[in-house]
């Protein structure tokens, strides 16, 4: 009997130091200490023994089981501590590592939206006001308000996206130009008005220095005395803002436009002279820039208003060629390529807001 327990012992101890894990350890438990447990059913046979009997294996029996469950808790701490220590290793933390940076600081802003909101910086400090329309427009808006006459080649001459007729026959399109914005304006809003209108346009036209999807800022003013001095003073404030430089010379040809009369084509004075680089406001080029010109009295009619009332004048310019200028972009198509590497290169910071006050692009 007492080689029994001594191998009983020798067993569950060896079951105990071989438990790897705390799981095991409880199996090891339970099949020893358990209710039907190897320790607790020979507690059992003490109930039927004789006094004698009882008195020798009663110590002994209980001795066994006061030795597995001192030999259970020391095991169970052990495996704790190891446990702790495996946890502490895997999840360590470098305090003294730099923070990873957030989107907000990682992102770029694109050029163009870049651009756009210099431009309504700048012409938000002149007391203008941004307005925006639909990219998919009526015949009516982007041709006919603007005196495009039916079949006119001007017409012809935007390469314009149309969509399939609807049942009335009505052929919806892409926006050739943002003029619509201004015609819905007129008729939405009493003079003065004075607005720059920035966003999308569309033209059948794809190569190395044209997108078919391509971005343009127009500006209107309406009001009873808008002239062309007026017009001029606009414009040079807004290229010597733009191109952060303090003088302009600027050119202005006489042009074509069926919505303005008289139209007007302005080139701005240039340095070209060093590769890969143009400067503003010195050398002895010239580039065009944009157009403009005094709202035709058909398009003010157009919008409601009476042209023996009202005058008003307006101009057009390309925002992704002013940003390629500006920022010495040298390919269009990169604009829309989705390139992340060049938005790391030619992107800008989400956080800095261009201002007039802060610097627009520093
Ligand atoms: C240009 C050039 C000249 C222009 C005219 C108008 C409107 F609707 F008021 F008549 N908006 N924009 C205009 C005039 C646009 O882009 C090269």
């Amino acid at each position: 009997m007492s080689n029994d327990l001594e191998n009983l012992e020798s067993s569950v101890l060896a079951d105990i130091e071989a438990a790897s894990d705390e799981a095991a350890l409880e199996n090891v438990r339970v099949a020893a200490l358990g209710k039907k447990g190897s320790v607790s059913e020979l507690l059992k046979t003490l109930g039927k023994m004789s006094a004698e009997e009882r008195q020798v294996q009663g110590p002994a029996i209980n001795g066994l089981k006061t030795r597995v469950t001192e030999a259970l808790a020391a095991r169970k701490a052990s495996l704790r501590q190891v446990a702790i220590a495996a946890r502490l290793a895997s999840e360590k933390l470098d305090v003294t590592l730099p923070v990873r940076s957030s989107p907000a600081e990682r992102g770029r802003i694109h050029p163009i939206s870049q651009v756009i909101d210099e431009i309504a910086a700048i012409f938000g400090d002149l007391g203008f006001t941004i307005a925006e329309g639909p990219d998919v427009e009526s015949d009516y808006y982007n041709f006919t308000a603007l005196n495009f006459p039916e079949g006119h080649p001007a017409r012809e001459m935007h390469d314009t996206f149309f969509f399939q007729p609807d049942e009335k026959g009505e052929r919806k399109l892409l926006r050739t130009h943002t003029s619509p914005v201004q015609i819905r304006t007129m008729e939405m809003q009493k003079p003065p008005i004075r607005i720059v209108i920035p966003g999308k346009t569309y033209r059948q036209d794809s190569d190395a220095t044209h997108s078919p999807m391509f971005h343009q800022v127009e500006g209107l003013v309406v009001d009873k005395s808008a002239n062309i001095g007026n017009l001029k003073w606009v414009l040079e404030e807004f290229c010597k803002a733009f191109f952060e430089v303090p003088s302009v010379t600027m050119r202005f040809r006489p042009s074509f436009f069926p919505f303005t009369e008289p139209s007007m084509e302005v080139d701005i004075q240039c340095d070209r002279s060093r590769p890969g680089e143009v400067r503003f406001g010195e050398g002895n080029d010239w580039m065009e820039i944009l157009g403009c010109g005094m709202v035709h009295p058909n398009v003010l009619r157009a919008g409601g208003l009476d042209p023996d009332e009202y005058q008003g004048f307006a101009w057009g310019m390309g925002i992704d060629r002013i940003a390629m200028l500006k920022y010495g972009m040298p390919d269009l198509r990169a604009f829309f390529d989705a390139d992340v590497r060049w938005l790391q290169h030619y992107g800008f910071r989400p956080l800095d807001m261009p201002t007039l006050f802060g610097g627009l692009s520093s």
